[in-house]
């Protein structure tokens, strides 16, 4: 059975986390590989899987072995195949064990997503370290041929297929079930300047919504416009709009509320892919970096998502580029024209999940990225002298 070892240090927020979290159930689901996932803080990873106990030192979740990744504690032998996620640095120890194994592992380096046209440039490229020899590949996710794929499995599509399906399933399982009767949006984003004009176009709509908010950063913004704080299980009412506050809920319960949502807002890199998925209408609250490197990235994914949808003959309504701006740009939120925005916006939400679809009828033309790693490694392992 081949071993792999994934390395994830966090630095905020959940998002290397959530990648590495999914990728090792897809390496061990999936492939039959069989992963110990280090992670430095699991504390944090709790908000992801509950049932993890962070007093831990290792602990088996589900066919996953988690470790405590702390600098003081000896890491075990090199696995076959050593993912560091984010350019997390492994130990020198580690690397020389690496080094001096008959046969040096397969040694991965996962970078972010981005839509970018130089990713396919990059993907597998190799580093020789300068001091031990050891070859590390670049390994980039991405949405076209030549990139290093995007997470999914055959496994999380069913679910939400299932959730899409028989909606009231799940959320009869949801708190303030007053709220479950109606089309459901899902809020996990950022400080969000654009919330007010989008939520008093909700409230001002015609069609009964309810907002399911998560716990977190854009809490505050919501809670700022209701003038109110969002009680656990109590739902909130202004106008048309009903809201509930929600815990982070585990992995596959986010992809089925995901499947269900008529318009979901999504951040970061994981949730924006699981949204890409559920193929509902969505918006995405890109991670913000210095320099508006961010936007760069989020324009390269609106092209080519405006690009896929206009060959599928569902063209994406000018308001979602628009909004989509709007949402990412502090300045274009604040214009005084957003609430009609908004109300076009809404308006235009089946017409935004075509082109989605047709986006996402692109995605799935591609391997996954757990398919392409276990590819690579097998030709990799394949290639070598014995
Ligand atoms: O938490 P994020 O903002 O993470 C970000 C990005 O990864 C970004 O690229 C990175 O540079 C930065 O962190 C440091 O957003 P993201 O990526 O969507 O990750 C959230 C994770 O939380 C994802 O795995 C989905 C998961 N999640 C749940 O499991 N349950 C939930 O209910 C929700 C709302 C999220």
């Amino acid at each position: 059975m081949t071993t792999c070892h994934l390395f994830c240090r966090v630095i905020d927020n959940y998002g290397d986390l959530g990648v590495c979290w999914r990728l090792a159930r897809h390496l061990a689901a999936g492939h039959g590989v069989s992963v110990t996932l280090f992670v430095d803080d699991l504390a944090s990873f709790t908000h992801l899987a509950p049932v993890l106990n962070p007093e831990l030192a290792t602990q088996s979740l589900g066919d996953i072995s988690v470790h405590h990744w702390r600098s003081d504690q000896p890491l075990p032998a090199p696995a076959d195949l050593v993912i560091e996620a984010f350019a997390c640095d492994l130990p020198a120890e580690y690397l020389a064990a690496m080094a001096s194994s008959p046969r040096p592992p397969a040694w991965i380096n996962l970078e972010y997503l981005s839509a970018e046209d130089w990713v396919a440039g990059c993907h597998g490229l190799d580093s020789v370290h300068p001091q031990l020899g050891l070859l590390k590949t670049f390994w980039f996710p991405g949405v076209e041929a030549r990139t290093g794929g995007l997470l999914r499995s055959a496994e999380e599509l069913a679910i939400m297929q299932e959730a899409a399906d028989s909606p009231a399933a799940f959320l009869a399982g949801l708190p303030a079930a007053a709220c479950n009767g109606m089309p459901q949006i899902s809020l996990f984003g950022y400080e969000q300047p654009a919330m007010a004009g989008l939520l008093d176009a909700l409230a001002a709509d015609s069609t009964p919504r309810c907002l399911n908010v998560f716990q977190g950063r854009a809490l505050s913004d919501v809670e700022q416009w209701l003038g109110q704080r969002l009680l656990p299980g109590v739902a909130a009412r202004r106008g048309a709009l009903s809201l509930r506050l929600l815990p982070l809920l585990p992995h596959a319960d986010y992809d089925r509320l995901l499947a269900i949502c008529e318009l979901n807002l999504v951040r970061g890199e994981d949730s924006f892919v699981r949204a890409q998925w559920a193929g509902q209408a969505m918006l995405w609250h890109i991670y913000p970096q210095n320099d508006d490197a961010h936007l760069v990235k989020l324009q390269a994914w609106q092209q080519r998502v405006e690009d896929a949808a206009l060959a599928a003959g569902t063209p994406m309504p000018a308001i979602w580029s628009e909004r989509l701006q709007a949402w990412n740009r502090p300045d274009a939120a604040r214009k005084p024209a957003s609430e009609k925005a908004w109300q076009t916006f809404l308006q235009a939400l089946p017409d935004i999940r075509a082109g989605l679809r047709a986006w996402r009828s692109c995605l799935l033309a591609e391997d996954d990225l757990a398919s392409q790693l276990m590819r690579f490694y097998t030709n990799r392992v394949e290639s070598r002298p014995t």
